[in-house]
């Protein structure tokens, strides 16, 4: 009695080269540009605050981005107006003193109250904020 077995094993080895997605989607989507976002502080401070006729203010403003220096603003604009005088009206551009300051030095030759507007661009910002200046 020969009883012949042939057990023939079949293995079967199915390998599935599942080509993972080599490339992530590149849609991580709503990931703005956070350093873009954050809001710009502008200070904007005048040197000395009593001036009287003749005497050069320092009109300085210093431009940061949460706790980073902003020394690449756009620009930099000093708007001055005097209160009851349409015609005392300009705007200049503030020189950059690097670190996040710009300054413009003035000299008031007239008496009156002064409206002295930091017009601040910084990619999509704007930030502008005024202060008062009285020249006696
Ligand atoms: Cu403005």
């Amino acid at each position: 009695m020969k009883n012949r077995f042939l057990l023939t094993g079949v293995v079967l080895l199915v390998v599935l080269a599942l080509a993972g997605c080599g490339s992530k989607s590149g849609h991580d989507g709503m990931n703005m540009d956070e350093g873009m976002m954050e809001p710009l502080t502008v200070d904007l401070s005048l040197t000395p605050e009593q001036v009287k006729v003749g005497d050069k203010v320092s009109i300085e403003v210093n431009v940061a981005q949460k706790d980073k220096k902003v020394d690449k603003a756009d620009e930099v604009m000093i708007e001055i107006t005097k209160e009851g005088d349409i015609s005392a009206h300009e705007k200049v551009p503030a020189e950059n003193k690097g670190d996040g300051k710009y300054v413009l030095e003035k000299t008031f030759d007239s008496a009156g109250t002064y409206s002295i507007t930091s017009h601040v661009t910084y990619g999509p910002q704007h930030t502008m904020p005024t202060k008062k200046l009285t020249v006696k």
